[in-house]
């Protein structure tokens, strides 16, 4: 792809212990939380990225997951609307910083859309009906998918939290999925590989611009199946943001500045 790659990421705030987590028993390290997002910014710059850094906000606890607060498509940033009410307050400073490159498209009430449930390829977008992306918001998303001359697809998410918890793409052919997770057959087109059934959920994966495939060291099973398969795999361990639900892809916004 044309242009400087950049990576838009926003670091972890005091407040991170009380990220919102599926499993209420979960109790994180905020430090060593802080270690991970460290070596996970480290790898992006190594793989040739620009780091754009946004300062975390203690009031939002989650907002070093910024990959839920903007879809990058063309020239158009579309700016989402959390589905989870505490994290509305994050999409400012994602927005204005975008603002610098992209022309914004909020996505308006009472729609719902994370950036998580969003997978970008060059001729299709696939858009995840999650808990957190209601049907408005998903036909938001999808009338300027169709403006923009790319195929909006459906995905129903029936276990995890967004789309990108379960569909992980390795190459623009390729998808990791936790078997049974989504609706599989709108997935078609595509090359389905399965995470280990014993690493559900523990798998995720991230395309580094230079080549190779950040993965999360929780998953040795299903990485010994992609590096048989010729992918040249980075693990990374993400044990404090994978505590609070989250993956590799949702820390930054990686986009081509012309
Ligand atoms: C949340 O529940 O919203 C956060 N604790 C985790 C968000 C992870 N986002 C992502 O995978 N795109």
């Amino acid at each position: 792809m044309p242009g400087i790659p950049v990576a838009l990421i926003r670091t972890i705030p005091d407040s991170f212990d009380r990220a919102l987590t599926s499993d209420p028993s979960v109790r994180v390290d905020v430090g060593l939380a802080r270690a991970q997002h460290d070596s996970y910014v480290a790898h992006l710059e190594a793989s040739g990225c620009q780091i754009v850094t946004i300062a975390p906000d203690p009031l939002h606890p989650d907002c070093v997951f910024i990959e839920d607060t903007a879809v990058v498509i063309g020239d158009t940033a579309v700016v989402t609307r959390p589905g989870a009410p505490s994290r509305r307050g994050e999409v400012g400073p994602v927005a204005t910083t975008l603002s610098r490159w992209f022309r914004l498209l909020p996505i308006e009430p009472p729609g719902t859309l994370d950036g998580g449930d969003v997978i970008v390829t060059s001729d299709r977008v696939l858009i995840g009906r999650s808990s957190r992306t209601n049907a408005d918001g998903a036909a938001q998303l999808r009338e300027f998918v169709s403006e923009a001359g790319l195929e909006p697809i459906e995905v129903r998410v029936d276990e995890g939290l967004h789309l990108k918890s379960a569909v992980l793409p390795l190459d623009p052919e390729t998808v990791v999925v936790a078997r049974g997770a989504v609706e599989e057959s709108a997935l078609i087109g595509y090359r389905l590989l399965y995470q280990d059934d014993s690493e559900r959920f523990r798998f995720s994966a991230l395309p580094l611009p230079s080549g190779g495939v950040l993965v999360t060291s929780s998953a040795p099973r299903t990485i010994t199946d992609l590096i048989s398969q010729g992918y040249q795999a980075v693990p990374i361990d993400i044990s404090q943001i994978q505590a609070v639900d989250g993956g590799l892809t949702c820390m930054s916004i990686l986009v081509n500045i012309p």
